[in-house]
């Protein structure tokens, strides 16, 4: 069948966030004419949101590079492959011969997650440069998730999912999953299942100084001072136990700990916290028997509670809560996923999955975490000089001058590098300090498997899409540039043995479609390795053959079972977090507002925008502007400011200027700035994004606001000042 000139349809799954939706996409004559949801995918059910429609804009983006470039006095000039691979491969082998090996570092960004074929073949590169300054948008983001099930659970990817399908009472914290489409918990068309959750009786409360798009269908919604969260969570505990409102039920044949959180609480009355939290003591009392009283419940805090000061203490506080209260493991609290690739269990590496503290970084002493450093020390390793300084950088799907904290200085650091190659689709603020960009192949021309947010989903699926459009001629993708640069870097390393040289043989021939029929094949429901052990199994075969995904069923009780602690037990008071209660006590005691910063800056997202890199689709960039300041009536008032004014917003570290919009939907003492914008910076070819620049909040958050425990950013709560301009 000549495909080129029939009108046919291409079912896939979108790679843009974390929800996993299923998209029809119509063609004819090879011609997208339509993208719509998928009906009969049986996980997303035909729901979609409008950043799906866009898949096209970037496919046929013509700012997109399909070639790579070289960076000559400040001109681009389109370059062979095997030209950008000699150079990037020569100055890099160069560079850590001159240097040491740590002075490359390497910026992985977030479609990382969002891209097979990257997960796969990345790491196997990576692994050849040998250094220990590896950064990702992990440490600005969901990098306490992993330290709390690190040391509770044993395994860094052991991660809790609210069970919303069947939740009858969702705590949410720091989320605006009808925003975000959710994260951390794959929940497809999230904003009707909450719709399912209150036609079932069901209750959802949500905790966050905006009145959110998913705070104005709550049940409850309840304002709380930014970088707060940890004490209204110590007092929820607080009031649980002194209360005598649960147990842990089940749980607590294989729970550790307990009497230790129990004296930790104890210093926490809810009165305690309420000037801190600004949330009365009878309110937080309240939800305590709330969430005790429902038949199940779960609390989920994400970004906003992850990105604080006390960041990881939020997330083992939020999981300690769900598991005294007998919501852990349990339908309807929070659970584990078992996907038909085994992420969780393959993280396992001689017993262990992850490590923390094995090495700390040159600068300020931050913690790795499972071999990353954090981002927020990345400028002052490539700016201070010494034994171990970074000399040349590798980014790759990733913007970090404009997702990390004091992007300016980051900007500044790569201006001092000997060599910088990016790995990416756009001259963005990133890239234009490459010296050489490496072009992948986009979306629609990949196939996709979720490798991450299978196992991070409400359900138990899978689904395999294959590529819509052939790849241009001379194009290549994410991972075949990985894999060629690993060839390349380690072509002069002589092989030990015969089994060496056989494996380096079956690496050369790997690719991501055999990589992941193994994994299916050998995974729990697996023709080879699974308790289904029969032709019914699942291979990637049987996959191709379900263009809709396939659904494995609800979560399901795993626990003790799945724990990868060495004594099968969940550990509810690692030390690490026990001893970061004082870095809290002393905070709740010291909280007097600075003068000088009498505002509180966070951010938000919108359900248009992705991040940083969508701004160039003009369908999703169209209508009023979005990056504006939000701002309580009261404020502008005290602050001489009017709906529509430009402002100045001033921090310790920058200045911005910007719209402000006047609203009572944030509270008072707090401003609100949206990440990913600022495409005014001069060099950067994103010819749409450019005509709606906004300003980057990450020009004003500040590289020392950390959570000293995991090294994350904290971004909520950023001490700012707003005047006229
Ligand atoms: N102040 C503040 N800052 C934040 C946040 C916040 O809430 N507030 N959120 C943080 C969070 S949660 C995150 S995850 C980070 C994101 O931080 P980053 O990952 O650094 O930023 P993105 O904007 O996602 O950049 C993605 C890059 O990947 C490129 N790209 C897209 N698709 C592909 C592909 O298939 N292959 C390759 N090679 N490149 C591709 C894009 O062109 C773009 O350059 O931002 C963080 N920054
Ligand atoms: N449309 C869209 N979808 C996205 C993205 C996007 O950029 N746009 N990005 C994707 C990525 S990378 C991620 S990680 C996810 C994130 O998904 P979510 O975590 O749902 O992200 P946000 O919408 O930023 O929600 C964070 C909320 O925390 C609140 N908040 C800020 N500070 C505090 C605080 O101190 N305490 C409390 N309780 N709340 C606080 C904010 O007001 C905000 O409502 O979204 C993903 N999906
Ligand atoms: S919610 Fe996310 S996965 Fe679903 S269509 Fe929108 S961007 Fe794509
Ligand atoms: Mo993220």
């Amino acid at each position: 069948m000549d495909t080129k000139k029939k009108t046919r349809t291409h079912f896939r799954t979108c790679n843009l966030c974390e929800a996993m939706c299923g998209i029809a996409i119509d063609l004819k004559d090879n011609k997208i004419i339509k993208i719509r949801g998928d009906k009969d995918d049986p996980f997303s059910k035909g729901f979609i949101c409008p950043k799906a429609v866009a898949l096209q804009d970037i496919y046929n983006d013509p700012d997109r590079l399909k070639r790579p470039v070289r960076r000559v006095n400040g001109k681009w000039r389109e370059i062979s492959w095997s030209e950008a691979f000699n150079e990037v491969v020569v100055k890099l082998k160069d560079i850590q011969k001159k240097y040491g090996r740590n002075s490359v570092g390497i910026y992985q960004g977030n479609p990382t997650v969002h891209n097979s074929g990257t997960m796969l073949f990345a790491p196997q590169f990576f692994r050849t440069l040998r250094t220990k300054n590896r950064f990702s948008a992990t440490s600005v983001d969901q990098l306490p998730h992993h330290i709390a099930s690190y040391f509770m659970f044993g395994n860094q990817l052991m991660l809790p999912i609210p069970d919303i399908d069947r939740t009858d009472y969702f705590l949410i914290l720091g989320a605006n999953p009808i925003a975000s489409n959710g994260s951390m918990m794959t929940a497809p068309g999230f904003v009707n299942r909450l719709k399912e959750l209150q036609n079932r009786g069901g209750k959802f409360v949500v905790i966050d100084p905006r009145k959110t798009e998913t705070a104005a269908k709550a049940d409850e919604h309840h304002f709380i001072i930014p970088g707060s969260d940890v004490f209204f969570l110590l007092a929820i505990l607080n009031t649980v136990f002194k209360d005598k409102l649960s147990t842990p039920g089940r749980l607590l044949n294989f729970t550790e700990g307990l009497e230790d959180v129990k004296d930790i609480v104890s210093d926490f009355p809810p009165e305690s916290v309420e000037k801190r939290t600004g949330i009365s003591a009878k309110i937080i009392k309240k939800i305590a028997y709330d969430f005790c009283e429902a038949k199940s419940a779960v609390c989920y805090g994400r970004v906003g509670v992850s990105t604080q000061a006390f960041g990881s203490l939020c997330q083992w506080l939020i999981n300690v809560l769900n598991i005294v209260t007998d919501n852990m493991d349990k339908s309807g609290g929070a659970m584990f996923t078992l996907p038909a690739i085994d992420a969780v269990k393959q993280a396992v590496k001689d017993g262990k999955a992850g490590h923390y503290a094995k090495w700390k970084s040159r600068v300020n002493d931050l913690p790795e975490f499972a071999g990353e450093l954090p981002v927020s020390v990345l400028a002052d390793e490539i700016l201070t000089k010494g034994e171990g300084q970074i000399k040349a950088m590798i980014t790759s799907a990733g913007n970090p001058v404009l997702s990390t904290p004091n992007g300016r200085k980051l900007e500044k650091a790569f201006c001092e590098l000997e060599f910088m190659v990016s790995i990416d689709i756009y001259i963005n603020e990133t890239t234009k300090n490459a010296n050489i960009i490496l072009p992948p192949t986009t979306g629609l021309e990949t196939e996709h498997y979720d490798l991450a947010f299978h196992f991070l989903a409400v359900r138990n699926t899978a689904k395999y899409s294959t590529a819509l459009f052939e790849p241009e001629n001379g194009t290549m993708h994410d991972w075949q540039i990985f894999n060629e640069l690993r060839k390349r870097m380690s072509s002069d390393k002589k092989q030990k043995n015969i089994s060496g040289w056989i494996k380096k043989k079956l690496t050369d021939r790997l690719t991501p479609e055999k990589m992941l029929d193994l994994g299916l094949k050998l995974g729990p429901y697996g023709i080879w390795g699974g308790r289904f052990l029969s032709k019914n199994g699942l291979s990637l075969k049987k996959l191709k053959q379900n263009v809709h995904g396939i659904d494995l069923g609800p979560l399901k009780e795993c626990l003790p079972n799945r724990l990868f602690t060495k004594d099968k037990k969940i550990n509810l008071s690692a030390e690490i977090f026990k001893n970061d209660i004082k870095r809290a006590k002393e905070n709740l005691q010291a909280s007097e507002p600075d003068n000088n910063f009498n505002l509180l800056l966070i951010g938000r997202r919108h359900l248009r925008s992705n991040n940083s890199w969508m701004h160039n689709s003009k369908r999703l960039v169209n209508g009023k502007d979005r990056c504006t300041l939000f701002i309580n009536p009261k404020d502008a008032e005290s602050n001489n400011i009017e709906d529509g004014n430009t402002v100045n917003v001033n921090s310790k570290t920058g200045l911005v200027k910007i719209k402000a919009e006047i609203t009572k939907d944030i509270k008072p003492g707090v401003v609100s700035i949206p990440h990913g914008w600022g495409h005014n910076r001069s060099g950067i070819v994103l010819n749409v994004a450019k005509e709606h620049s906004g300003v980057s909040i990450n020009d004003l958050t500040d590289d020392n606001l950390i959570d000293k425990l995991s090294g994350n950013a904290a971004f909520s709560g950023v001490p700012v000042k707003v005047s006229p301009y």
